[in-house]
């Protein structure tokens, strides 16, 4: 049978001192150690509903208030939550300075995540703080090099006109809030949480229709996919880190880096059968494989 991937880290530096253009894909196991449950692997149940089947334009149609209700719930988790050692260090590689002495030759470095929860940007901003109150001689980090495909808990977006925007007050409203409170009366598998009335969930601030998450559902194009796109066919490097690699189109990342000779390297817990088509696998937690390997 053909040889499977390498999990030798000396092999994964020498193709480090080649690479031009690295792209991290990322995915709920990034988060993992943040407290932040994953959709797949058990973690994204919710009042025993499963994530992926709130995630989609039909259920908020049918049941804005409960989809609301989820969203708070994921808002506030994430809001509480702190970047872990694999955010640090994805973070710390989007400073120029350090990334070539890990990847001499690197002349671009992105990371395009599948996450809504903001914590590769808490990274980077609290690196960017560090550096500027060291006085540090390292150059800034690069905010534009984290590219959000499934966009943010925090942006609240109109379902009727275009106006979007971030508002990281918790709750959003009123009923929001209020609707916590009652947690107690709605825990337990089956009983059906109090409808929030739509004119009480939160609204666009430009023209007062409903307003929904920023995030992608099932069915929804994905963000930045032309920029994604250009970065993918130039990419030599690709390293996925917490993905299941289930999700269309960054399922196919791996193997369009493939076809065009570039190296692929999977920082995964459970490695999946698809990853046997990796260059390099490394299995494990990656907030201690990612650091053991690159840092
Ligand atoms: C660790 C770890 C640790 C744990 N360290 N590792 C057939 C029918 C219907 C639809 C389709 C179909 N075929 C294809 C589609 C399209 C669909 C799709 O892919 N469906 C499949 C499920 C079948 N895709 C779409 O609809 C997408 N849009 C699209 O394709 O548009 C068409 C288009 C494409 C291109 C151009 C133009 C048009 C949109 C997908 C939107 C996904 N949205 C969600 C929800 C976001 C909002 C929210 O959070 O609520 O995104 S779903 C959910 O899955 C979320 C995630 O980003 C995404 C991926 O999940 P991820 O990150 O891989 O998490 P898990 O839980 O699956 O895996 C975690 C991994 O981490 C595991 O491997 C663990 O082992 C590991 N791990 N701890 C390292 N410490
Ligand atoms: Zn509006």
């Amino acid at each position: 049978s053909a040889p499977g991937p390498s999990n030798d880290t000396d092999e994964f530096r020498d193709v480090l001192q080649e690479s031009q253009h690295i792209v991290v894909l990322a995915g709920a196991g990034l988060s993992a150690a943040s407290g932040v449950p994953t959709f797949r692997d058990g973690g994204g149940m919710w009042r025993s509903l499963d994530a992926t089947t709130l995630a989609t334009p039909a259920a908020f149609a049918s049941n804005p208030s409960l989809v609301w209700q989820f969203y708070h719930y994921r808002r506030l988790k994430a809001l509480n939550a702190q970047p872990n050692d694999a955010h640090r260090l994805l973070a710390k590689l989007s400073i120029p300075s350090y990334l070539k002495t890990i990847a001499p030759a690197a002349k671009t470095y992105h990371i395009v995540t599948q996450n809504v929860d903001r914590l590769s940007v808490v990274a980077l901003e609290s690196l960017a703080r560090d550096l500027a109150d060291k006085k540090s001689r390292l150059d800034r980090p690069r905010k534009d090099s984290i590219l959000e495909m499934h966009g943010r808990l925090f942006d609240v977006k109109c379902t009727v006109c275009d106006y979007c925007v971030e508002d990281l007050t918790n709750p959003l409203c009123e009923a929001l809030g209020a609707a916590d409170s009652h947690l107690g009366d709605y825990h337990d598998a089956g009983s059906k949480p109090n409808g929030i009335p739509e004119a009480a969930l939160p609204r666009c601030l430009s023209c007062h229709s409903l307003a929904r998450p920023g995030v992608v559902w099932f069915g929804e194009k994905p963000l930045r996919l032309d920029d994604i796109n250009s970065l993918i066919f130039k990419a030599d490097l690709c390293i996925i880190v917490g993905t299941s690699l289930t999700v269309h189109p960054a399922s196919t990342y791996m193997y369009r880096v493939q076809r065009h000779k570039g190296k692929v390297a999977v920082f995964n817990l459970d490695p999946t059968e698809r990853d046997r088509r990796a260059d390099f696998v490394f299995a494990g937690p990656c907030e201690v494989e990612l650091p053991r390997v690159l840092g």
